[in-house]
């Protein structure tokens, strides 16, 4: 049977590309797989990022994260679901994993030019951020990695660190890939700038209040060829049809398609259309959401005795990569 595992950052409020993108299909896989499908929040992870980053909140970022993949319909029963500070493996390995891997091939990752570009002074930690994650995954020697787009160079890289530690040091862990959710492979932020990113403040969150959502849909952009509401205009060249297809029913999409091409509906008609598909999506989630910020010891609870199930595998792993390395056995 196939390992699953994936890591999702505390570094701000979850908003539909990682819902879409990641959060669904861990609930699916982990219908699929139970307790071989495993699931992190990777707070660890969040530090490298210095904007994103507050001491001061980690600690609840890493809580609101966990609570609100169990409202999206995650069940730490079924799968195995933690922290990652609390399984202190995660970074020995990461450890075995950085004296094997190029700097070469650290620095050309596209994610981290990106946010290296943008910083006066980059810590380490960011360059060796996919070494972690690498390091995440082959812990519980996973194959299969639920992601976004954006997360299929690091999975290339896991994949030639595990080929490199097999090669020097004898076959031990697999070579995973990355499974992606065909429909939304990277949904674009609300301000039509690139990808939905927590740091970029461009999204548009799972728990966030309706009103809230609305009034970011009512200023978002749409096609520009749509100057006036008579214009016709092109629904694939818009954000709002992008969400569309991610929100609403067939014949809802039929219609705003159609409509914007004929010019038969307008622009702020189309966003209220798609304000009900989200209405429809999101509500469950926030109820959900609500009943277990009434309940945080459900989530506590559920984030240890994941931790104790993350170590039932990690811990023999470790051991095992340890002893193929040549460190002293007492
Ligand atoms: N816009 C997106 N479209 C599709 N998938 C996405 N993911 C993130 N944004 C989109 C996927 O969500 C999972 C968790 O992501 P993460 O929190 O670990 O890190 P990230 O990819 O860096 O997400 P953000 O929001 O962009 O965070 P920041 O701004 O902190 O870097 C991943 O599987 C990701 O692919």
């Amino acid at each position: 049977m196939p390992r699953v595992f994936s890591g999702i950052q505390p570094t701000g409020d979850p908003h539909i590309g990682n819902y879409f993108g990641a959060m669904k299909n861990y609930v699916r896989l982990g219908e699929e797989y139970g307790k071989n499908s495993i699931y992190c929040v990777v707070d660890l992870h969040a530090p490298t990022n210095p904007g994103a980053y507050d001491p001061a909140r980690l600690a609840a970022r890493t809580f609101e994260m966990a609570l609100a993949n169990m409202a999206v319909g995650l069940d730490p029963q079924k799968v195995i679901f933690f922290a990652q500070s609390h399984v202190p493996e995660h970074t020995e390995l990461a450890w075995l994993f950085t004296v094997i891997t190029p700097v070469g091939e650290l620095e050309r990752m596209t994610q981290y030019k990106d946010k290296a570009g943008q910083l006066e002074s980059v810590p380490a930690g960011l360059l060796m951020y996919p070494v972690l994650q690498a390091a995440d995954i082959l812990l519980y020697k996973a194959d299969t990695v639920p992601v976004g787009e954006d997360q299929v160079q690091h999975i290339e890289l896991t994949r030639e660190i595990a080929r490199k530690f097999n090669h020097a040091f004898g076959e031990t862990f697999p070579e995973p890939r990355a499974v992606l959710a065909k429909d939304a492979l990277r949904i674009p932020g609300v301000d039509g700038q690139g990808k939905m990113s927590k740091s970029k403040g461009n999204t548009l969150g799972i728990l966030e209040g309706f009103d809230s959502i609305w009034q970011k849909l009512r200023v978002a952009p749409t096609d520009p060829a749509r100057v006036r509401r008579t214009d016709p205009g092109d629904p694939d060249k818009c954000l709002i049809g992008d969400y569309h297809k991610l929100f609403s029913d067939l014949p809802t999409i039929e219609t705003v398609y159609v409509g914007c091409r004929t010019a038969g509906i307008g622009c702020v008609d189309c966003k209220k259309m798609l304000m009900e598909g989200i209405r429809r999506e999101l509500t469950p989630v926030q109820e959900r959401a609500a009943e277990l910020q009434a309940d945080p010891d459900r989530v506590r609870d559920a984030l240890a005795t994941g931790a104790r199930e993350a170590r039932e595998i990690a811990v023999p792993v470790m051991e095992e990569a340890r002893e193929r390395v040549g460190f002293l056995k007492l």
